[in-house]
């Protein structure tokens, strides 16, 4: 089938589906007008439309906005995020034509630019990205150019902690800034210490372990900074390597420090790592676990004595139930899924905080993440149990709902009135699509056990990677 053709299918598509629903204060509203059942080829029409729509309206620059039909950039120049990020995705539903495309344009891409750029999001996007694309294609230039890119973060790790400082410079290799909590170059624990994982593969990959040992000191200057309890706080000064703020959660901000202390090990055994992460897990589960009017949450505690600070949650902590059910602890797993479950059909889409002990919205803002989706697709792959495939396609009838539109989709500024809010993140293009494309896919086409995905769901093939070779190349002990 040719594109023309493709473009037809999703335009009578959308004018099918293009149902808005106010679901506000109305938990019958909250069932979907949809058909609860799609076709892998449908998410692959949905992402080349969405693709399309950027590369007509904002090709060059970070991101679509799909609604004024026009792009933005994060910095003063663009870094392509948008494209280096869906580049995964494209090749995962076989838009080779398009991947080729990105991959040309990676290529071209000079970092030498004058910007500041956040030391965590491009690491996880654009650094994950360009070895993704290496992953798949084997090209050097690539791995060229993704080594440059990664040298000219590294200067932000030459803190007195190790711990990088929040933006660098990716001309001059100079430093700033902090992220607005408390004075001083301070991060949290997320921007402290998420690097193992594309850190490592850039070691592997270019034989060089100075990435992965720079990662690790960064992951244990965090770790080894635990309190008495064994929690680690959010927020961190890099330089004097002193807490500023004694809250301990799995919440944004403190995620993905977890995730990567669990994934990383499973490319790259290195026990110390592992010690951690098993140390941190009877934490997580002895100190943060609440159990709620029958419900599993995790709590925000104090970092010190354990007790529990806030009751909430953040729609970013929806990719605990993924982890644990790769970990192996299914039973908290499924039970820790089914609070995401009833919380997303409350409002049919999850707000970006909530209060579970209130039952009060924070923010109530919603931006196509993937976190619940990502984790309905590990325990469908995982349990074989269909009600997670059934929580998908809930999932994509809600979300074409509320967020669809003539370009691609847009986040909403307030789940309870789905007020459209002109944005559509990176992530949507690398995680979101992906997730619900592949819950539906044949595992010839993509098998789940043979891949470990990053942060920002770049998806890299375990046997491309040897125990033996990885520890010279990492320089694991
Ligand atoms: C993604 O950029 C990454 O998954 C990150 O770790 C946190 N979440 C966003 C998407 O919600």
């Amino acid at each position: 089938m040719n594109f023309k053709n493709y473009s037809l299918i999703a335009l009578l598509f959308i004018i099918s589906c293009k149902n808005p629903v106010n679901k506000q204060n109305s938990l019958e509203n909250t069932k979907s007008n949809n058909p609860l059942t799609y076709e892998p080829f449908e998410i692959k029409s949905q992402m080349l439309r969405c693709w399309n729509s950027y590369t007509d309206y904002a090709w060059g620059m970070d991101v679509l906005l799909p609604l004024s039909k026009s792009g933005f950039n994060w910095y003063n120049e663009s870094l392509g995020i948008s494209p280096i990020d869906a580049y995964s995705t494209l090749t995962v539903m076989g838009l080779d034509g398009e991947a080729k495309r990105v991959e040309n344009y990676a290529l071209n891409m000079d970092w030498d630019k004058d910007v500041f750029v956040q030391v965590f999001e491009v690491n996880i996007r654009i650094l994950g990205g360009l070895l993704a694309i290496y992953d798949n294609t084997k090209n050097p230039e690539i791995l060229n150019n993704a080594i440059d890119f990664a040298d000219r973060i590294l200067p932000a790790f030459d803190s007195p902690t190790g711990i990088p400082y929040h933006s660098v410079n990716l001309k001059t290799g100079a430093t700033s800034g902090n992220n607005g909590e408390g004075s001083g170059n301070v991060v949290n624990t997320a921007q402290a210490a998420t690097y193992l994982f594309e850190f490592g593969i850039l070691s592997y990959y270019s034989k060089n372990p100075k990435y992965y040992q720079v990662a690790k000191k960064a992951t244990l200057a965090i770790f080894e900074r635990k309190s008495k309890i064994g929690l680690p706080g959010d927020f961190i000064n890099v330089e004097s390597g002193e807490w500023t703020n004694d809250w301990s959660y799995l919440q944004a901000g403190m995620d993905s420090y977890y995730e990567y202390l669990f994934k990383s090990n499973l490319l790259f055994p290195d026990s110390e790592i592992n010690d951690i992460w098993n140390y941190s897990l009877e934490k997580i589960n002895q100190y943060y676990s609440d159990e709620y009017e029958g419900k599993q949450f995790y709590a925000c505690v104090n970092m010190h004595n354990g007790e529990i600070v806030k009751r909430s949650m953040s729609l970013y902590d929806a990719f605990f139930p993924a982890v644990q059910a790769l970990h192996g602890d299914l039973a908290n797993a499924e039970k820790n899924m089914a609070t995401w479950d009833w919380l997303w059909d409350k409002y049919g889409l999850l707000p970006t905080r909530y209060l579970y002990e209130q039952d009060k919205i924070e923010y109530a803002n919603s931006e196509l993440n993937p976190e619940i989706i990502e984790s309905a697709y590990y325990l469908h792959q995982i349990t074989g149990n269909n009600k997670y495939l059934e929580m998908i396609q809930k999932y994509w009838a809600d979300m074409k709902d509320c967020c669809i539109n003539d370009t691609a989709f847009h986040a909403v500024s307030d789940v309870r009135t789905m007020k459209e809010k002109d944005y559509l993140a990176t992530y949507f293009y690398a995680e979101t699509l992906k997730y619900f494309y592949l819950a539906v896919v044949d595992d010839h086409i993509f098998n789940f056990n043979d891949y470990i995905f990053n942060t920002e769901a770049h998806p890299f093939r375990k046997s491309n990677f040897n125990n033996e070779k990885a520890k010279t190349y990492l320089g694991i002990n």
